[in-house]
């Protein structure tokens, strides 16, 4: 009997720079190719997230091997200029709904970069959500973006690249 049960243990399938465990799908995946810098280097991770439950689920926070610290940002008019933020209590993807991660909108913010992040190098991706499991991404390809290089506002602190 034991045998027959591990016949239905799910299978995770990793295809290129997609993602799916059923409810909520991430497609279209890419990273802003970056440098680390001394300030720590920053990057992004962008791409399409389908919600196909019933039910809202947000993306809390995310992971991934090149990052120290990975957030969900927006962007939003602080002090007459358009900068980048963490979004408060996360970013909602609506029961039936896609949101877009792009340069210039909502983006996965990676910082503390460990290494530099050439255009065509491969990353993993996790997306933790709440009401969702979390996905997690292989294939995620680098590759150049002019837009995403926002000033980045939280709360003290500024940075750039
Ligand atoms: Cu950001």
């Amino acid at each position: 009997m034991r045998k027959t049960f591990l016949l239905f243990i799910p299978i995770a399938l990793f295809l290129s720079g997609c993602a799916s465990d059923g409810e909520v799908v991430a497609q279209d995946l890419w990273v802003k190719s970056s440098e680390m810098s001394i300030k720590g280097g920053m990057s992004a991770v962008y791409g399409t997230l389908t919600n196909n439950s019933s039910q809202d689920v947000v993306l809390v926070r995310g992971a991934t091997e090149i990052a120290g610290v990975v957030e969900v940002h927006e962007m939003a008019m602080i002090g007459g200029e358009m900068k980048m933020q963490e979004i408060d209590g996360g970013l909602t993807v609506p029961a039936g709904k896609s949101i877009v991660l792009e340069p210039g909108g909502n983006h996965l913010m990676l910082m503390m970069l460990t290494d530099d992040l050439e255009a065509g190098e491969e990353i993993s991706v996790t997306f933790d959500f709440a009401g969702a499991e979390d996905i997690t991404a292989n294939g995620v390809v680098a590759k150049p973006a002019e837009g995403g290089d926002e000033e980045y506002h939280s709360g003290e602190m500024e940075m750039d690249n």
